[in-house]
């Protein structure tokens, strides 16, 4: 009974090793120029974890099987720890999820406390049950006043503008799909209309949050493999629990070369 429970514990091992070793559920790739900082940090965690893992499932089934019961009437005697052992194991863990958190706290610093680019292009998103909605600037790249009870699904004012009275939103381009130019800095502006969304795309390896009353800035640069994968198109996805809608509440980045992005826009604002 010992044995087979030691070679069930080493089974078990063995084949969450090779599901990750082999990828057999693996991360899209990356299309963000951030992305391979993201990816070595993650790498890095899970072998770092993953050697820790090892070693202990395999001592879990080494023991199991040594000190089985041997049918010669010995009693089992208890332990009340060993203090040296327990500051050792306990420093060891500290010290490689604090070393693990600063190394990747440099990546993560680096895409959200650093600000975009001048150059980069600004683009709000906006949340809502159950959809997302894009807006660009426009010619004078100014976006312009929202007002919130101007807003109104049903003639596809989701952002409340009024294109009569202002003139910084005139020329305001509101999309549903999220077109982005390859291989240039944007920014993006999250917003919510009503409650916590968030947005996420797994190429990008970003995933931030969006919450009412503030406007939270985050920024990445597409890389020329941006254009390779899926026609540039790429899944945006809600992850925060959102309402009765949530599980189909997404949207579709789109990444163009300039040109195709220019004429793109330019038939988005033809269509508003
Ligand atoms: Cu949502």
């Amino acid at each position: 009974m010992a044995l087979a429970m030691a070679v069930v514990i080493a089974l078990i091992t063995v084949i969450s090793v090779y599901i990750f070793g082999a990828k057999v559920w693996w991360m899209p790739p990356s299309i963000s120029t951030h992305g391979p900082a993201v990816d070595h940090q993650f790498n890095l965690t899970l072998i770092v974890t993953g050697v820790v893992f090892v070693l202990a499932q395999l001592g879990l089934a080494y023991f199991v099987w040594k000190y089985r019961e041997r049918g010669d009437g010995r009693k089992a005697t208890y332990s009340h720890g060993n203090n040296a052992l327990e500051v050792g194991w306990t420093t060891a863990a500290a010290i490689m999820f604090i070393g693990l958190n600063l190394i990747g706290y440099r990546i993560w610093a680096n895409m959200y406390f650093t600000p975009a680019p001048p150059d980069a292009l600004e683009i709000e998103v906006q949340g809502q049950q159950f959809a997302y909605y894009f807006r660009y600037p426009g010619p004078d790249g100014k976006f312009g006043p929202t007002h919130v009870e101007k807003i109104d699904d049903a003639t596809g004012n989701f952002y409340g503008l009024d294109r009569e009275h202002d003139p910084d939103a005139k020329d305001d381009v509101v999309t549903a799909t999220l077109g982005v130019p390859v291989d240039r800095p944007i920014e993006l502006i999250l917003r919510s209309k009503d409650v916590g969304h968030s947005f996420y795309v797994r190429e990008l390896r970003l995933h931030q949050d969006i919450l009412p009353g503030i406007e939270i800035p985050i920024h990445f640069t597409t890389t020329e493999d941006a254009l390779k994968y899926n026609g540039g198109k790429y899944e945006i996805v809600c992850t925060q629990l959102c309402g009765l809608g949530h599980y189909k509440m997404r949207a579709f980045l789109q990444v163009m070369t300039e040109a195709d992005f220019e004429k793109w826009l330019q038939s988005q604002a033809a269509a508003q």
